[in-house]
């Protein structure tokens, strides 16, 4: 059956074009330096918020009512994984992204489940066959049944903990049936909200004792995509323990993870840990550590995971920025973690959202290249540390110096030259950049 009618395949047509349903400047074939834009951005849609998703908040009920949701239990997984694939060849997008419970019902028991998911996973992979489409990668929902309460592999309660690991356990098997370049973990309700009944110590000991069983599972079964751990400071719980990137880093230094896991960082949970999206992916990219993208925004007057469809081009730019001093994503992509807003309630409007979010980052990609040819940014920075090239400089880096020699040195150089830092030079230029690049 045929989901989207009103839309055919959604092609490039240039930043003159007027057609809604039409790239302004996501050219998948454009060479951009040594790759094409479909190489470097590797888009994905999210599973949740684009078919299972309904509109619901706090204060109202569903106002999206997609033709599939007339269908109950597996028959709705079924007629949903339909529309998922008519909608991923329409926009065109390389891979996909999913939770166990979007992509299939659970059952009265975890069998039944596993069961149903199954069944699920084969029909996926049957599509899969005849479709470019591919799984950047798959997650368990360890947060919205009741059983989570507590959390998963942070509960209070082991038989949690096992329920946990006995769902990731699942979630490695599909991983690799399905061929998925990446396992994410985000820690949904690892957290806590008040110190007067957790016990922090044993709950991270035991979140590094999951991640470990974890890696120990996907060397058994011969999985050999990416693990990221999805950083966010809080919502559901007050506080998460994967608050950011350089929080997470040291849970896993500390539980001796750091080979194998990377980051997959969101825009929004950055905001809402009070970090700009380009600091997240620095840190993680200075650290080694960059290895996947959800691509979203939140609102600045909003104080949570508002999740929208990326449209800031300065935040998509220095996004992309980080991204290419990175060398790219490796298997990484950048996963539409975004929902279209409640009252953008009509099928065309989840196309809208995915064109828009895409030429976003098309034109970031663009400007950044750019930015990065003519080595704007890159020749003021090399500049600005330029004392640290030679004399007393070089013997800091290089460990030559010490505080007897520095403090000699110190005495016959006490009067001190600083040079500008030119922050609105700089922002000039990169509007420059912006609006002609
Ligand atoms: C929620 C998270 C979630 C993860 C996947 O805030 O962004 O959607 O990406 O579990
Ligand atoms: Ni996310
Ligand atoms: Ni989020």
């Amino acid at each position: 059956m045929v989901y989207f009618s009103d839309v055919n395949k959604i092609t490039f047509e240039g930043k003159a074009s007027t057609n809604p349903l039409a790239f302004k400047y996501y050219n998948p074939t454009q060479k951009i330096g040594d790759k094409t834009m479909e190489e470097h951005l590797r888009f994905a849609v999210a599973y949740w918020h684009t078919f299972t998703a309904n509109g619901t908040d706090p204060f109202g009920t569903p106002t999206m009512f997609r033709s599939w949701d007339r269908l109950k239990g597996m028959d709705l997984a079924k007629a949903r994984l339909e529309a998922a694939f008519e909608f991923f060849e329409k926009l065109d997008v390389p891979y996909f992204c999913f939770h166990d419970v979007d992509i299939s019902p659970e059952g009265d028991t975890l069998r039944e489940t596993n069961k149903n998911l199954d069944e699920i996973i084969g029909l996926t992979k049957e599509y899969m066959k005849t479709s470019k489409v591919k799984l950047l990668w798959n997650t368990a929902n360890m947060f919205s049944h009741p059983r989570f309460l507590h959390g998963a592999a942070t509960s209070s309660n082991a038989d949690v903990f096992a329920y946990s690991a006995a769902k990731v356990k699942k979630g490695l098997e599909v991983a690799k049936e399905l061929g998925a370049e990446n396992y994410v973990f985000w820690g949904g309700r690892e957290g806590y909200e008040t110190l007067l009944n957790t016990d922090m110590g044993l709950e991270l000991d035991n979140l590094g004792r999951f991640m470990h069983m974890a890696v120990d599972y996907a060397k058994e079964i011969g999985f050999d995509g990416q693990f990221l751990i999805e950083p966010k400071p809080k919502e559901p719980t007050t506080h998460q323990y994967d608050t950011d990137v350089a929080t997470g880093l040291a849970f896993l230094h500390k539980y001796g993870l750091t080979e194998h896991f990377k980051f997959n960082i969101e825009a929004n949970h950055a905001t809402l840990a009070g970090h700009t999206f380009q600091h997240e992916l620095h840190t993680a990219r200075i650290n080694g550590m960059l290895g996947s993208v959800d691509a979203n925004q939140g609102d600045p007057l909003l104080g949570w995971d508002t999740d929208e469809f990326p449209t800031d081009l300065y935040s998509t730019t220095l996004a992309m920025y980080e991204i290419l001093k990175n060398g790219g994503l490796g298997k990484g992509g950048l996963n539409f973690d975004a929902k279209v807003r409640r009252p953008s309630f009509e099928d065309a409007d989840l196309f809208y959202a995915h064109i828009a979010g895409m030429d976003a980052f098309a034109r970031g990609l663009q400007v950044a290249h750019k930015l990065l040819e003519d080595g704007v940014l890159e020749n003021f920075i090399d500049d600005r540390y330029s004392s640290f090239k030679e004399g007393i400089g070089a013997d800091i880096v290089s460990g030559k110096a010490d505080f007897h020699s520095l403090e000699a040195y110190a005495l016959e150089n006490d009067q001190i030259t600083n040079k500008s830092g030119r922050t609105e030079l700089l922002k000039a230029t990169l509007n420059q950049y912006l609006i002609e690049a």
